[in-house]
């Protein structure tokens, strides 16, 4: 029984949202990935986010471009957490997603993440899985320990070809 559903509104968003779905996976958490159009198929959204929640679904990350409803919509009919990631797009570099997704009116909210944002969305997903998670909790401070371990290994480098005077 899939925790997060991860739902997109194009393959083309796939090489985003394929981060999320590695992330989760790397921490152990149980998801789906689904390519649902708002716009394109407006029934099959529909069905899909009022059936979420009596699936089990915990949190749905959804990415989109452009005139980017998707993960808006997702919240509308969708009651627990919904994160949002914009996709960078040729005409207007993803500011055109980034302000539709995070502008949403008073009411209904949507955790945005930042364009192309799809490891951070599946990190904030498993932040909140991690509340009532006490394992999940260690493992994304394992997960911290090596991003600190690789910033310090490259900081080395550094001090190995001797442009580093201050330890
Ligand atoms: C949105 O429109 C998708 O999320 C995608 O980012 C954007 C463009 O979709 P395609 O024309 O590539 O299918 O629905």
């Amino acid at each position: 029984m899939p925790t997060v559903g991860i739902v997109m509104g194009s393959d083309s968003d796939m090489p985003v949202m394929k981060k999320a779905a590695e992330t989760l996976e790397s921490l152990g958490i149980d998801f789906e990935m689904r390519i649902i159009s708002a716009h394109r198929e407006p029934e099959l959204f529909f069905s899909y986010a009022r059936k979420a929640e009596e699936r089990g679904i915990k949190i749905l990350i959804a990415g989109a471009g452009m005139a980017a409803h998707l993960p808006g919509m997702c919240a509308a009919l969708f009651p627990l957490p919904v994160i949002g990631i914009p996709m960078h797009t040729t005409s207007l570099g993803g500011r055109d997603s980034l302000y539709s997704i995070v502008q949403m009116p008073s009411g209904i909210p949507v955790a945005t993440v930042a364009i192309n944002g799809g490891t951070n969305a599946a990190l904030l997903a498993a932040r909140m899985l991690a509340i009532s998670d006490a394992a999940l909790r260690e493992r994304l401070k394992e997960y911290s320990s090596k991003l600190e371990a690789q910033v310090k290994e490259k900081d080395d480098r550094l001090a190995q070809v001797g442009y580093r005077d201050y330890e």
